[in-house]
């Protein structure tokens, strides 16, 4: 396989050519794009923002947060990049995760492989040639011997689907799209719809600048604390100094993150215990709480220990017994949903100008040219935040049609749900690999982490076909099989099904139920996916 060199296009209808196309300008595709360049390949970046940074891009509303702490949310391939680069806060804020990001770009010499404001609108597989077609929304004609998918897990907002949305006359925003310039709120009536991660965090936010806020929550979440503050100069000193002990510590651990697992039963603990065990990991913030027993996500009485805990101290913040009543989440496992981590979130409930609306009571029926019509009646609003989340996983890689081998669709391949070898390959689509996709860690686990073995992955394989003069590599269809088999059962072994969450699909009318990430945990799933590697790629077809 030759160093296919670029050709310059595209506007005079020629057709540009590299080694690799990667779609995406996140965490994922800018690594991608710094690996692949290591190589000596050609790739371009498609991006359909106007900067890098992916959902740290689009996702800039008030209080938009990473709740997976800054020194493990971050790039471990470069030590001169972690030495250099200083996090101000326990948890990231958007803006510094930006800045980051961009300082990644301009440090690496990134951008001048990026086209930005293009979105990649159709890719199809040549047999006779083992290359991709690749076509944008602004005309660009590409091929490449390999695509990237570095899409990103959440980057397909939905918007609700509610009766006269668009005739409404204030203003209409989305969490997952929010404008560059910022919104400012003073003054006016809004009103939130949706309560999952993105509200949870803008909301206190919110009711801090309107003059009223109105909260309509169909699901109540369960959240803990974030107890964000400022880095110590000796935390990031000790960072510094042992970083490559501990990335390799969240490497092999189950989330990617350092959590404390504890290997106790809840249980088999007596009720004086499991308080202390949960008191501490409260105290503690973030996704502490998912460390406290081993069976919390695996036994249904076990897991009411702990969603007990947590509603107790719902009940301890808000004043209103009602309202509290109304945030506490009674009909799904503790964690089953993607785990909310907060910032006041329920103290907000507290101040006079905020009214929660249950609106599984109290359906919405529809929205008016000036505000939102319950079944009980019309708050009046300047604004409605739509923080109704995204098309989780495969609705990125859905936008685009996708065709493989012999012109499958990957709809059609997808049509029962996504289906992957080891959540990177897709049987019948070869040389097409996807970063952080279905049947992987991904949304289990710190992204930035999963995405570094990814990526890591994916330009070794490269490598390994360049090596050996090999055009092509394709996931059997029995490997792929066996590997969407080998996700089912070990979700089985767990509660995640019993929610209606986005894991599944179920935000979606009309999406396969399906679990979606890889819950066996970011450790054993690095040795599985070496193991594949280190045996000549076992469960790939190779064609030279
Ligand atoms: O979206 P969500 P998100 N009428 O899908 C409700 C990551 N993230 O953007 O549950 C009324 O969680 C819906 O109700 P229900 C993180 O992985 C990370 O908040 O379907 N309500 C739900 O309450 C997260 O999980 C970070 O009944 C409607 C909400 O909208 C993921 O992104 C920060 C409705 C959607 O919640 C997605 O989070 C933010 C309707 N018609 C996000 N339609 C950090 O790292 C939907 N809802 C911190």
């Amino acid at each position: 396989m030759a160093n296919e060199q670029a050709a310059s296009v595209t506007e005079s209808g020629e057709t540009a050519v590299f080694d690799a196309v990667i779609v995406g300008a996140g965490f994922a595709g800018l690594y991608m794009l710094h690996r692949l360049r290591g190589l000596g390949m050609s790739a371009k970046v498609y991006e359909a923002g106007g900067g890098v940074g992916g959902t740290w891009f689009w996702n800039r509303y008030p209080g938009a947060r990473c709740d997976v702490e800054s020194l493990q949310y971050s790039y471990s391939f470069s030590d001169a990049l972690e030495q250099e680069w200083q996090w101000t806060e326990r948890y990231a804020s958007q803006p510094e995760i930006e800045r980051y990001l961009n300082h990644v770009a301009d440090r690496f010499e990134l951008r001048e492989d990026i086209q930005f404001e293009t979105r990649v609108i159709a890719m199809t597989f040549n047999e006779d040639a083992k290359r991709w077609s690749i076509r944008t929304d602004r005309g660009d004609r590409t091929t490449a011997r390999f695509c990237v998918m570095a899409t990103g897990c959440l980057s397909t907002a939905k918007t609700p689907d509610l009766q006269g949305i668009d005739a409404f006359q204030g203003d209409t925003y989305h969490t997952g799209h929010w404008p560059a310039e910022g919104v400012d709120f003073t003054g006016r009536r809004v009103g939130v719809i949706g309560t999952g991660s993105s509200a949870i965090q803008c909301i206190p936010y919110l009711a801090r600048q309107a003059s009223h806020l109105f909260v309509f929550q169909r699901t109540p979440n369960f959240s803990v604390p974030a107890h964000n503050g400022p880095l110590s100069p000796q935390l990031l000193e000790d960072w510094k100094a042992n970083r490559v002990r501990y990335r390799q510590r969240d490497r092999a651990s189950h989330f990617g993150i350092r959590i404390e697992l504890n290997r106790k039963s809840a249980l088999g603990a007596q009720p004086e215990e499991r308080q202390r065990e949960y008191d501490a990991r409260w105290c503690d913030g973030g996704f502490a709480m998912l460390g406290a027993f081993a069976d919390i996500i695996l036994n249904r009485e076990a897991n009411e220990t702990a969603a007990e805990f947590v509603r107790s101290k719902i009940r301890a913040i808000v004043r209103d017994p009602a309202v509290a009543e109304k945030l506490t989440p009674k009909d799904y496992p503790f964690a089953t949903k993607r785990l909310c981590v907060d910032t006041d979130y329920y103290a907000t409930f507290n101040r006079d100008n905020v009214t929660l609306i249950d609106v599984r009571a109290t359906p919405i029926r529809e929205v008016t040219s000036t505000g939102v019509r319950t079944v009980r009646g019309e708050y009046a609003l300047d604004s409605i935040v739509c923080a109704t989340g995204f098309d989780a996983m495969t609705g990125a890689l859905h936008r685009i049609d996708i065709r493989g081998r012999g012109g499958v669709s990957l709809q059609q391949h997808w049509s029962g749900g996504p289906r992957t070898y080891l959540g990177i390959t897709i049987a019948g689509f070869p040389n097409l690999f996807t970063i952080t996709g279905p049947g992987s860690p991904s949304v289990l686990s710190n992204m930035v982490l999963s995405i570094e073995q990814h990526v890591e992955w994916i330009s070794d394989c490269i490598s390994y076909l360049r090596n050996r003069k090999l055009a092509s590599i394709e996931a059997a269809v029995e490997a792929e099989d066996a590997w969407v088999a080998h996700v089912n059962d070990v979700t089985s072994y767990t509660l995640f099904p019993f929610a209606n969450s986005w894991y599944v699909g179920a935000n979606i009318p009309g999406k396969p139920r399906v679990f979606m990430p890889y819950v066996g945990g970011v450790g054993v799933y690095r040795r599985k996916c070496d193991a594949v590697a280190t045996q000549g790629y076992q469960g790939f077809v190779l064609r030279s």
